[in-house]
């Protein structure tokens, strides 16, 4: 009998790696690709597209959700297993603040959406159906506890995360009225050579890339004094796995349980090009020759932000005995 697995978002970076893990695992895998007009987008599943069931399809059109997955339970009988991981989403915290209609249609509206199509199967088809929400600390937004944890009240600031709450609570609340298998990830940054490269890691280890081989003479960024909870999507991808092997559905953290500025990452990723770096207020300055190599602009500030994150991963680790393989210095070793 066949374990099958149907992922929005196949083609962004948790996507990739997820479907890497599930094919290994043996899975039949389909995935939604929107129809764009370049083909960069299939770049980080180009070395698996291959193995991959692709169809167009997008997380604000209804009818695309719903033929595609009556598709995969139509065209497998006897499976034994459907799990959805809903990926898909307008990730980018800045840029919500400029598309905010756009981000709550499709993670906070694309998440309802997922849930009505399984909704409509039989009992006994949706008992073979688990599904994962791609929840996010940018929930917790201006934190009321320090660390993070899946008690911890949501306080969003900005409207991805206002998105990502609405998805959190429906997704709970299909599980409680519908008994389906229905799980919310809180998942902390997560990073990795696949980052995109508006996000500030990817930003500034391509910016300090540059800056090494002369192509660029300073690194421009916004606030250099949040504080971020880093880790490696691999890591990450597998923990969203682990809670759909679970007896029951649940709320799960996951975090590396450190938190770092930052500051403190552009210093790191400096010093990876050996190069030791000097604050003159949010002056960045080479310490041997006073080059300015890191500068602030008031574009890339955001209208309000999200301060501290520090997640606590005890309830991932005792139940689903998940541990983050990586740190952030083998992280930024890899994006490098
Ligand atoms: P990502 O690299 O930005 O990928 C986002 C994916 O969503 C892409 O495949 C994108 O497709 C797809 N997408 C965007 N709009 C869509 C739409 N309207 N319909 C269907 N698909 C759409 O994001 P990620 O870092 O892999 O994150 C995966 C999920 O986890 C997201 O939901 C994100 O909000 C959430 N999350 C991420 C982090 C993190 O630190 N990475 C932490 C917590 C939660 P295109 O390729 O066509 O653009
Ligand atoms: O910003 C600051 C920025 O855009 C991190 C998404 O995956 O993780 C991600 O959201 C911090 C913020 O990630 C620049 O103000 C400074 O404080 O890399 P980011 P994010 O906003 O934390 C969460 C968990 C998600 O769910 C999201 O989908 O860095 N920062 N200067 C900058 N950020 C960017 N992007 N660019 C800068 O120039």
């Amino acid at each position: 009998m066949s374990k099958l697995a149907f992922i929005t978002g196949i083609t962004g970076q948790d996507g990739s790696y997820l479907s890497e893990l599930l094919l290994q695992k043996n899975y039949k895998v389909y995935g939604i690709v929107r129809r764009n007009s370049t083909i960069y987008n299939y770049a980080r599943i180009e070395h698996i597209r291959e193995k991959l069931n692709l169809v167009y399809g997008d997380l604000t059109d209804g009818s695309s959700l719903q033929q595609t997955i009556m598709n995969i339970v139509n065209s497998n009988e006897n499976f034994e297993v459907l799990e959805i991981y809903n990926l898909g989403a307008q990730s980018h915290v800045a840029i919500s603040f400029e598309t905010p209609e756009y981000t709550a249609m499709t993670d906070a509206l694309g998440t309802l959406k997922i849930l009505e199509c399984i909704r409509t199967f039989s009992k006994e088809i949706m008992k073979k159906i688990k599904f994962y929400q791609a929840g996010t600390s940018e929930m917790f937004g201006e934190v009321l506890e320090k660390p993070q944890k899946e008690t911890t009240p949501f306080n969003p600031v900005s409207p991805y995360a206002c998105a990502k709450v609405y998805a959190h609570h429906i997704t709970k609340n299909y599980r409680e009225s519908y008994g389906m298998f229905a799980c919310n990830g809180i998942l902390f940054n997560h990073e990795s050579p696949r980052r995109g490269g508006n996000f500030v890691t990817m930003k500034v280890v391509n910016a300090v890339k540059d800056i090494s081989g002369g192509e660029l003479d300073c690194l421009t960024l916004g606030n250099l004094d949040s504080m971020r909870d880093w880790g490696h999507a691999k890591d990450y991808v597998r923990g969203m796995w682990l809670m759909l092997q679970q007896n029951n559905p649940d709320d799960y953290v996951l975090a590396t349980g450190h938190t770092t500025s930052v500051r403190q990452f552009v210093e790191m990723a400096f010093m990876h090009e050996n190069v030791s770096i000097v604050w003159d207020g949010d002056i960045g300055k080479d310490s041997i020759t006073g080059k300015v190599l890191v500068k602030t602009d008031p574009k890339y500030f955001r209208p309000s932000e999200v301060d501290y994150l520090l997640g606590d991963p005890t309830k991932a680790s005792e139940k689903l005995n998940w541990q983050p393989e990586y740190d952030l210095e083998k992280l930024i070793e890899e994006m490098f």
